[in-house]
């Protein structure tokens, strides 16, 4: 069986190739460019030209969980299977970026980082003091229900928001388009891990932000398409929100003269709430081509319809 192995960016081919070389060492890996005909590639974000010159591949492994960029392309061929990677040890790292962004505006760390700049001892009382936020989670899968789950370990209340309906035990959870305003009407913090696509794009607008309560904590990790900067700023200068930790932007990197970039409440960090990890992808990447080549049952296929 032969692999052609493909990534945008930073130049991880040769790494992929060994890792799947030590769960698989009897397939024959070919890193991209290259028209030897292969069976199957493992890509992130495969130029157009791949497909023009690999007519025999039967499938295309998504190196990520998103599939936005690739469904973007509109170069797969509408009978290839995209079949993208599930939890490989991400929902770990989401779940940590999510709690660091809550515990950042629940213990008012913010107000504490610009005292110290200013050499300044000063004790604010702590919000959940008075109560403890509410957290709502915006998608509920691989990512978001690990999310959701942990948050609620951790003794939030916690609230989570999906196209259909999800039992998650000690999380209150909604489902569709209607149920979007009662959802948002009690996140103390919001947490976005959507996946970008038609019903998702721009959905954190003027609308959507001030159906928040005041001073709500938004952490985007799902894409950058999901907010309508302009009204985020807007919402941030007006004190609806209070702050932001964001992952994800329109454009990355973002550019340098993006407001996010000096904006007192914004926290960016460089498209990293969960990166994925070499050694859990190419395990489950090795098993779900195995399966492929069996004619066995494998999950994480892509609808090209919905998106995700
Ligand atoms: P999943 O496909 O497992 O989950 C997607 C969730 O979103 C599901 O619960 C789904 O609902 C829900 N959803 C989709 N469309 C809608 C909609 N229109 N309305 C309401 N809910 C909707 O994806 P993952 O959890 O694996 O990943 C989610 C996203 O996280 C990725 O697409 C990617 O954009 C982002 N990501 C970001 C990373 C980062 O480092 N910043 C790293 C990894 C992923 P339902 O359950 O009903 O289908
Ligand atoms: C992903 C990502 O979708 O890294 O896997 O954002």
């Amino acid at each position: 069986m032969k692999i052609l192995v493909q990534s945008t960016g930073l130049d991880i081919v040769p790494g992929i190739i060994s890792e799947l070389k030590t769960h698989q060492p009897d397939w024959q890996y070919i890193a991209w460019p290259s028209d030897e005909p292969c069976d199957y590639v493992v890509g992130w974000k495969p130029p157009a030209e791949l497909f023009a010159r690999q007519p025999a591949l039967k499938a295309v492994i998504n190196y990520g969980a998103g599939v936005d960029a690739i469904l973007a392309m509109n170069a797969v061929p509408a009978h290839m299977p995209i079949i993208r990677l599930e939890d490989a040890g991400m929902a770990q790292q989401m779940a940590e970026y999510a709690i660091y962004g809550v515990i950042h505006h629940h213990r008012n760390m913010r107000i504490y980082h610009a005292q110290q700049r200013d050499v300044h001892w000063e004790q604010h009382e702590d919000r959940g003091n008075v109560r403890r936020p509410t957290v709502g989670v915006m998608g509920l899968g691989e990512m978001g229900g690990a999310v959701a789950t942990r948050l609620a370990a951790f003794g939030y209340s916690v609230r989570g928001w999906s196209r259909s309906k999800h039992e998650i035990e000690n999380v209150l959870t909604f489902a569709g388009h209607d149920a979007l305003p009662t959802f948002l009407s009690g996140c103390d913090v919001l947490i976005s891990i959507l996946p970008l696509t038609e019903s998702t794009r721009g959905i954190l607008n003027a609308t959507t932000l001030a159906q928040l309560p005041r001073g709500a904590f938004l952490v985007n990790a799902g894409r950058g398409g999901h907010l309508v900067d302009a009204d985020v700023v807007a919402a941030l200068n007006s004190g609806q929100l209070g702050g932001a930790l964001l992952d994800v932007f329109h454009e990355e990197p973002l550019p340098k003269d993006h407001g996010y970039w000096s904006h007192p409440n914004v926290i960016v960090t460089p498209h990293i709430a969960a990166t994925t990890p070499i050694k859990d992808a190419c395990a489950q990447i090795v098993a779900k081509i195995t399966a492929l080549s069996r004619n066995e049952m494998v999950s994480g296929i892509v609808d090209p319809k919905v998106g995700y």
